[in-house]
Formats: C-alpha cells, sequence, structure tokens
C-alpha cells in the first residue's frame, strides 16, 4: 500500500496525514490515519476473498442510515467516509479501502476482563438490533453469503473430511471425532430455522468485545465494524458474546486451564442484551439463549477444523498448528460452557 496515492482519493491534502498500522483482526488489515498524533480515522483494506462483494457492505450500511433517518431513530454508528468522487470506498491496485471516523474519547479492549464490560457491550449489540425494529430486514444483502449458517458450516466441514489434507486429518481425529459426537447442536439449529418464532433482524455476526467502543468511563457507546451486519438470528450475537467474554483465556490460549467459564460474566451478557432487546423477544428465542453460546462456540470449532484440514486457507495463522490449537481450544471452552449451563 502507498499511503499517500491512497488518502489522495479521500483528501486534497493527503500529505498532511500519516498512516499506521492499528489492531489485530485475522481477516481485514486495519491502519489508523493521523493529522497530528491522535488518530483522526480508521483505514480498513477490505479483504476481498471473503468479502466478494465489497459494494454490498455500502449498501447494507445506508440501507441501515436511511432506516434510521426515516424513522428519526438518534442511534449512532461510523458510517464510511466518501472519496472524493463519492464512493462509498477508495481502490489501489484492485484492492479496496475503507475510511471511517476514529470516535474521540474512545478506546476498544481486545480482552473483556469485567462483568462490567461484558454488560455494556451486549447492552450495544442489543441497541444496536433494536434501533432497526420494524426493518423489513430481507432487503439487506448477505455480505458473506451463508456465513452463520450452521448447516453449511457442517456441509464444508464433511467436504473437508473428503478433499482435505490426508495427514492432517489422521492428527485431528479427535477433534473430528467430539465434532462428530455433537451433530445435535446442527439439529438444534436446523429445528430453529424452521421455527416460527425465530425472527430474522438487524444482526451484527462479530460481537467480540474489540467491536465496541467505549468511553474513558468504560460505558459502552456504540458498536463498530459493521461489515457483516445483515438478515440474522439472535443465537449469532448473543452466542459470540458468550463464546469471546466468558473465558479468560481467548481462542489463542494454549494453556486450557486458562480457558474456564465464568458464570457472572453470562448472567451479565443475558442482563445486558436482555436490557434492550427482552420486548422484542419470542418464547422460543429465549429458551435458545443457553444453546446461542453452544452454536457459535461448536461453528467457531468447525470452522477452524475445517480450515485446518484445508490446509488453513481462510483464517491467518502465527506459526503451523494454529487453526488446529484454536480447535482445541474451542472445544475445551465447548465443553466448559456445557458444564456450567446444560
Ligand atoms: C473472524 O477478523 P475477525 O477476527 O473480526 C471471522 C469471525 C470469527 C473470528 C474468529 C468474516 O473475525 O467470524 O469468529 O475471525 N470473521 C469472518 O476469531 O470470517
Ligand atoms: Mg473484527
Amino acid at each position: 500500500m502507498t499511503g499517500n496515492t491512497l488518502l489522495s482519493q479521500f483528501f486534497t491534502d493527503s500529505d498532511a496525514y500519516h498512516i499506521q498500522a492499528f489492531g489485530n483482526g485475522l481477516i481485514h488489515k486495519t491502519f489508523t490515519v493521523s493529522r497530528s498524533g491522535d488518530p483522526d480515522f480508521i483505514l480498513q483494506e477490505i479483504n476481498t476473498l471473503v468479502f466478494k462483494t465489497p459494494k454490498d457492505i455500502s449498501y447494507n450500511l445506508e440501507a441501515l442510515s436511511g432506516f434510521l433517518r426515516e424513522q428519526g431513530r438518534d442511534v449512532f454508528f461510523p458510517s464510511p467516509i466518501p472519496t472524493l468522487d463519492g464512493n462509498p470506498y477508495a481502490t489501489e491496485a484492485g484492492v479496496y479501502f475503507r475510511l471511517t471516523p476514529f470516535v474521540k474519547g474512545t478506546h476498544t479492549e481486545d480482552a473483556c476482563t469485567t462483568v462490567e464490560q461484558a454488560y455494556e457491550a451486549a447492552f450495544q449489540f442489543g441497541k444496536f438490533t433494536a434501533a432497526f425494529k420494524g426493518m423489513d430486514v430481507s432487503t439487506l444483502r448477505p455480505t458473506i453469503s451463508r456465513f452463520h449458517d450452521l448447516a453449511f458450516r457442517w456441509e464444508q466441514f464433511c467436504e473437508a473430511m473428503k478433499k482435505g489434507d490426508p495427514s492432517r486429518i489422521s492428527h485431528a481425529s479427535t477433534q473430528i471425532r467430539q465434532i462428530e459426537d455433537d451433530y445435535s447442536i446442527v439439529s438444534r439449529y436446523q429445528a430453529i430455522l424452521s421455527s416460527s418464532e425465530f425472527i430474522q433482524r438487524v444482526t451484527h455476526h462479530d460481537t467480540k468485545i474489540n467491536n465496541v467502543l467505549l468511553n474513558e468511563e468504560g460505558k459502552g457507546v456504540c458498536v463498530i465494524d459493521l461489515d457483516t451486519v445483515m438478515s440474522g438470528l439472535l443465537i449469532s450475537d448473543l452466542g459470540d458474546m458468550f463464546r469471546t467474554y466468558l473465558s479468560p483465556g481467548n481462542e489463542e490460549e494454549v494453556d486450557l486451564s486458562k480457558v474456564f467459564v465464568r458464570p457472572a460474566f453470562h448472567a451479565a451478557i443475558i442482563e445486558g442484551y436482555l436490557e434492550s432487546m427482552r420486548d422484542q423477544l419470542h418464547q422460543e428465542e429465549l429458551n435458545a439463549i443457553n444453546y446461542a453460546g453452544e452454536f457459535m462456540i461448536y461453528m467457531q470449532a468447525l470452522r477452524f477444523l475445517t480450515d485446518y484440514l484445508m490446509g488453513d486457507q481462510y483464517y491467518g495463522i502465527r506459526y503451523p498448528l494454529n487453526n488446529y490449537n484454536r480447535t482445541i481450544n474451542q472445544l475445551a471452552l465447548l465443553d466448559q460452557y456445557k458444564a456450567v449451563t446444560r
């Protein structure tokens, strides 16, 4: 990336800005753009292997802002800043970049370390979904096709069992058996799909703690990283909070003694989410609150395992057995989670 030709698509005085690498997402490369000292903007290189039609991301964000404007609902999220030509992103050598404002006075946390953070984040993700009550979500485009469709993830796993690297399949035989033994998690998802009580709503689909901006007092300000916002189910957002906030050790942790469930965080997530969403939820959705964690932890184990078997094509890896170890980690978390919630 040659910063200046890129920034000149956004600013007439692009030389006044400088770009610095920022954050640690597995999918996009992220940078800060600053004039002097503090960051003024966030610049993201959109991973088009994952997001095959970046236009759909901006289409959705415009539809969401339009809905809030029409309804007169005052809910903030950072929208992309158009280029000087009026495009929602810049391109350089076929690569797409998006610029959004850096919200002053806010910060993100890479790990959820207090129950207050868990509550604040859950409240913000619930508030985000709640803000779009009444919107026709079928107008939103799937920015990643069948992203949180567990039946599809299962199919991809079955495909990897046929086409994957034979030595990896044999190395991961224990994890493969564990995944197969928990197939009932896939069956329950299929039952949910055919239930009329499960409502498709505006869903974030990536509710990790660093996708919430917090102010200096640690209160939630808004949610960010809106690429995967599309129509979806509550089990996705609630489930990924359980998956990523409950354990002090995250998905990279290889010391499994650090992977366990903190019940007070579990309660805080439910409390925060229900605070903003309670009046919209149907009984069957309420009954699936604990299942949400199983759904997301299992799906993540399945995705890491599938990627390992297929030779690490999707997730960025830091060392050769990274995806294998992530699978072990998520399966351990799943066991712990079931022990606490079933
Ligand atoms: C990816 O890039 P990041 O870390 O926000 C992935 C999520 C996974 C997560 C696992 C588009 O998110 O679904 O939960 O890695 N995003 C996509 O760490 O696949
Ligand atoms: Mg992210």
